[in-house]
């Protein structure tokens, strides 16, 4: 009975070990990344992404294609997110569909993490080359230290054709070339394996042996030492002089075959170059807003001056990527995602061009199924509900205008 019992239980810890493998060896395909999950100020009060422009809807394997435009780091900074000190600029994709050829800040290589200045506003440039066939929805992202991964609007790419034909040469300092896709692939796979293997015969070896409770009777009773045999003493120190000559000698003859090696380059880029943007010569006052949750549209009341020299409208507001425009005013021409545009979501009670030196005071609403079905509502459960966008001003000769907006969010139910 006894010997079962044991049986048994070796069984089902042979069994635990394989369910432990087989959950750290599955990696079930991303379908969202989550985007809407993060939090609302996060998306509103962090990086305000504009002028994006994702250059192909679809591309085949081993093609290029490349997502620009500006991000402005906002000067209102939430308290409970770390400030943008270090910080990567990435692009939020699942998993490694597209590779990242290379990316720019202000034309400037950033390979590394960069340190970003609030309240400034930079232009950036992606270069992807796609490499597994499929849709994908690709977005801008920063990766804050201390903050996270900041997501920005994503738009749908198709890559097409077959990722077995997928190659990716460099050329290395020393001047060999090699294909970073599959280079020493087996033999990655052979290290893995065998470290895997090894450790593996070690746990088996134990598992071999009465285990948790006979061994604690043992341990109580006295009889610890019987647990472990001259045997086990044995096996003990073959497998540790084992791994210890195997990592001695693999390294040393790694390091003959491979006299040449530099590490991995990290550190963090300092005196990126923001974007000169003359001061803005309107002004705009946020005397309230409110949420109004059953129309889903945000309502504000705006007092704005044009201390400039020709007449202008209010066309757009951008606030988390999603952008409402007045048609009247401004249409987007750059394909922007269909779900983040409001193309008539901006009315304004009264967008007659504004004078030079003409102040008015306007009601704003920005109405979209983009404040649910982005969460960006969300926003008014929080402990701060602040929003933040972007207004954009244009006059009769097509010159644009940015003005940044903050102000408190009162919630209105009915
Ligand atoms: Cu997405």
């Amino acid at each position: 009975m006894k010997i079962i019992k044991d049986k048994v239980g070796k069984l089902s810890f042979v069994a635990l070990l394989l369910a432990m493998a087989a959950t750290v060896l599955y990696t079930p395909a991303a379908s969202a990344h989550g985007e809407k999950s993060q939090a609302a100020f996060m998306r509103m009060r962090t990086i305000h992404w504009f002028d994006l422009n994702w250059s192909k809807e679809e591309v085949p394997v081993n093609e290029t294609m490349t997502i620009s435009g500006k991000f402005y780091v906002f000067e209102g900074w939430p308290e409970t997110v770390d400030k943008p000190e270090s910080a990567f600029l990435n692009i939020g994709i699942p998993g490694p569909v597209f590779i990242r050829a290379g990316s720019w800040i202000g034309g400037q290589l950033v390979p590394r993490s960069v340190s970003l200045e609030l309240g400034e506003t930079y232009e950036f440039k992606v270069l992807l080359k796609a490499r597994r066939p499929g849709d994908w929805h690709v977005h801008t992202m920063m990766n804050v230290e201390g903050g996270g991964p900041i997501i920005g609007p994503g738009k749908w790419v198709t890559i097409t054709g077959s990722m077995g034909s997928f190659v990716n040469p460099i050329t290395t300092l020393t001047g060999e070339t090699l294909d970073l896709e599959n280079w020493n692939l087996s033999n990655i796979i052979f290290w893995h394996s065998f470290w895997y293997a090894l450790g593996l015969a070690w746990l088996i070896y134990w598992a071999r042996k009465p285990m948790f409770v006979p061994r604690s009777i043992a341990v109580e009773s006295g009889k610890a030492d019987s647990l472990i045999t001259p045997t086990d003493k044995k096996v003990g120190m073959a497998f540790l002089a084992g791994t210890i000559i195997i990592v001695a000698a693999s390294m040393s003859s790694t390091d003959a075959k491979y006299p040449v090696t530099t590490p991995l380059q990290a550190g963090l880029l300092r005196g990126m170059k923001p974007i000169q943007i003359p001061a803005a010569t309107v002004s705009v006052k946020v005397e309230d807003a409110s949420y109004r949750v059953p129309g889903r549209a945000m309502q504000m009341t705006l007092t704005i001056t044009n201390n400039g020299d020709s007449p202008v409208r209010l066309g757009e507001f951008n606030t988390a990527g999603v952008r409402f425009l007045d048609p009247k005013v401004h249409e987007d021409e750059t394909g922007y995602p269909d779900d983040l545009l409001a193309p008539e979501g901006l009315t304004v009670s009264d967008n007659s061009p504004l004078a030079p030196g003409e102040t008015r005071t306007v009601n704003v609403t920005a109405s979209d199924a983009a404040w649910e079905v982005y969460r960006l509502a969300d926003l008014i459960y929080d402990p701060d509900s602040r929003f933040a966008g972007l207004l954009f001003f244009w006059d009769q000769a097509g010159n644009r205008q940015l003005v940044k907006v903050d102000a408190p969010l009162i919630p209105a139910f009915i």
